[in-house]
């Protein structure tokens, strides 16, 4: 083997005419026609200069060319670094200085927007629209269909994600290509996944959920995957009917279960729910399989480990839970003190360590060291306990994080922002409950003596800085923050505070 991620998830499609991308408009494309596809890019990429171990930073509409550019970067021995769609400016060109990445690949809306964060950087750009066009598909389009595959080991970095810190900017998690491998490979044997499965794929591609996960697998074992553009739900429920399982955060399941479209017939076909990237309310759960008859099946994971921990295929799928360790991932929990792993059922912070565990923050040691420890163990910052039948629960986050639909917000890049605008004196920003997108970031102010903050003006500063994922909901100015005797502010006090306040009824 020369590469094995590109061999085991791309090469091993050689020459097959079977059906992998089935398109909302009806097109199909095969694992052949994929593959020439990313020989095309990969050509592109390599024509353009680029060479094994350079990073290639894209922020694209999810479409096949945007997959085909992940298959590409494997087989040039490129490192893949997508990015979230919603990024302003200002957040991408952290990104692509903090990588140094050789090449930019952006919708052609924002190449305007880039070309000069590209400029600075001596970095190239090149364009590819949602709908294939643009200037690298353009220097593809005349490229022989085939790649000699670059030789790479299974130490060698396939991607960087992005991923935010309680303190200070992202850090660039570097994964290897066993970390993929390894953990495609046990999630689709946990999971039953075989070439007969036809995934409803309407998970974005530029995080672990939809890019790793959903895509891996589904690569790995040779089924086929309806790759909707985004999570839409009419054309879910328009789809349904031709998949046999899905993935998805737990949005994806409240929407659905918010329409009565989506009955027991309609379900009743498929094989597999699969939730995660955000805690399924038990309520759902129990909802969800009093509607089809269908448990959803539950698990838990994260951009440096991929997953760690899954509900049984066969067995008890219990609710409020995430599962059991995957086989080869150790799962320990610990005294966030000490360090120490605490008594059976006790709460403490959750550890994991196997070949899914990533290398470490690009260019960053001591992030790297105080997260991972020498031993293997990465620290997750997530909050659990073990029963006594080896069923993990994940009660809380030791890291100061909001999810939203599935996307992370870490209040403290809010805050630093909120405290520098004009009257503020100081912010709080919390993750109150929102009925679809499970947590919400509210903003709280407090004003700088006699002056009264603009929230509106506020806003719109946040408007221009980040993603719009990432906007508070709602600004509030209060007199005072809640401190504890040593002067660390009470969020929990604030949660309790304002829990109900986007909850209807
Ligand atoms: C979109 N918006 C969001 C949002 N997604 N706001 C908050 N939270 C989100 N998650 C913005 C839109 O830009 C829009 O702004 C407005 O909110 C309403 O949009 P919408 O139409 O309701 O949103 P939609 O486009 O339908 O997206 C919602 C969603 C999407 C839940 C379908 O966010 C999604 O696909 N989430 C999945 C995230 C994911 O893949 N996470 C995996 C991370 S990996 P405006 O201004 O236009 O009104 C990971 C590891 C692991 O965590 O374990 O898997
Ligand atoms: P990310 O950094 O985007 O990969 O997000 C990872 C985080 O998502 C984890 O550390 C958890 O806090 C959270 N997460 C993922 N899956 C679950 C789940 N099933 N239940 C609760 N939290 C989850």
């Amino acid at each position: 083997m020369t590469n094995p991620l590109y061999d085991r998830l791309f090469g091993t499609h050689a020459g097959k005419e079977t059906p992998f991308l089935f398109l909302p408009d009806g097109q199909v494309i095969s694992h052949a026609g994929f593959l020439a596809l990313a020989a095309r890019l990969a050509h592109a990429a390599t024509d353009l200069g680029l060479k094994p171990g350079d990073r290639v930073a894209a922020q694209i509409e999810k479409s096949p060319e945007a997959l085909a550019l992940y298959a590409a970067c494997a087989q040039a021995g490129l490192i893949f670094l997508p990015l979230n769609t919603a990024y302003t400016a200002d957040e991408l060109s952290y990104f692509i200085e903090n990588s140094g990445a050789a090449l930019i690949v952006c919708d052609g809306r924002s190449l305007e927007m880039l070309t000069p964060i590209a400029d600075g950087l001596g970095a190239r750009v090149e364009t590819l629209n949602a709908d294939g066009t643009g200037s690298l598909t353009a220097r593809a389009a005349g490229m022989p269909d085939t790649f000699a595959t670059v030789e790479r080991s299974g130490d060698d970095l396939a991607a960087f994600l992005y991923t935010s810190g309680t303190t200070g900017r992202s850090k660039g998690a570097m994964l290897t290509q066993d970390n993929l491998l390894s953990n495609a490979e046990t999630l689709a044997r946990e999971w039953r996944f075989t070439a007969d499965d036809v995934l409803l794929h309407a998970l974005p591609i530029f995080h672990t959920h939809g890019l790793f996960v959903a895509t891996n697998i589904a690569l790995l074992t040779g089924g086929g995957m309806i790759f909707l553009p985004k999570f839409d739900l009419d054309q879910v429920i328009a789809q349904m009917p031709r998949a046999t399982a899905m993935m998805g955060v737990p949005t994806f399941y409240t929407r659905l279960l918010g329409d009565a479209r989506f009955t027991r017939e309609l379900a009743q076909h498929m094989r597999l729910f699969v939730s995660g990237s955000a805690p399924l309310l038990a309520e759902t759960h129990v909802a969800f399989e009093e509607r089809t008859g269908h448990r959803i099946l539950e698990r838990y994971g994260m951009t440096e480990t991929n997953m760690n921990t899954s509900n049984p295929y066969d067995g008890d799928r219990r609710a409020g839970t995430v599962g059991f360790p995957l086989p080869g991932v150790e799962l320990k929990v610990t005294d966030p003190e000490s360090g120490e792993p605490l008594p059976q059922g006790e709460i403490g912070q959750i550890e994991v360590r196997g070949p899914n565990v990533f290398k470490g923050y690009w260019q960053m040691p001591e992030k790297t060291a105080a997260e991972l420890r020498a031993d293997g163990f990465f620290i997750t910052g997530d909050l659990g306990f073990v029963d006594p039948d080896g069923y993990v629960t994940i009660v809380g986050r030791g890291k100061d994080l909001i999810i939203s639909g599935g996307f992370n917000i870490y209040p403290k890049e809010l805050e630093l922002l909120l405290d520098d605008q004009p009257g503020v004196l100081e912010s709080a920003v919390i993750g109150v409950p929102h009925p679809d997108f499970g947590e919400t970031p509210l903003g709280i102010l407090v004003a700088q003596p006699g002056k009264t903050p603009d929230t509106q003006a506020i806003m719109a500063q946040v408007q221009a800085s980040l993603a719009r994922f990432k906007h508070p909901r709602k600004l509030i100015v209060m007199d005072e923050l809640p401190r504890n005797t040593m002067g660390k502010v009470q969020k929990n006090i604030l949660r309790d505070q304002f829990k109900d306040m986007f909850l209807s009824g």
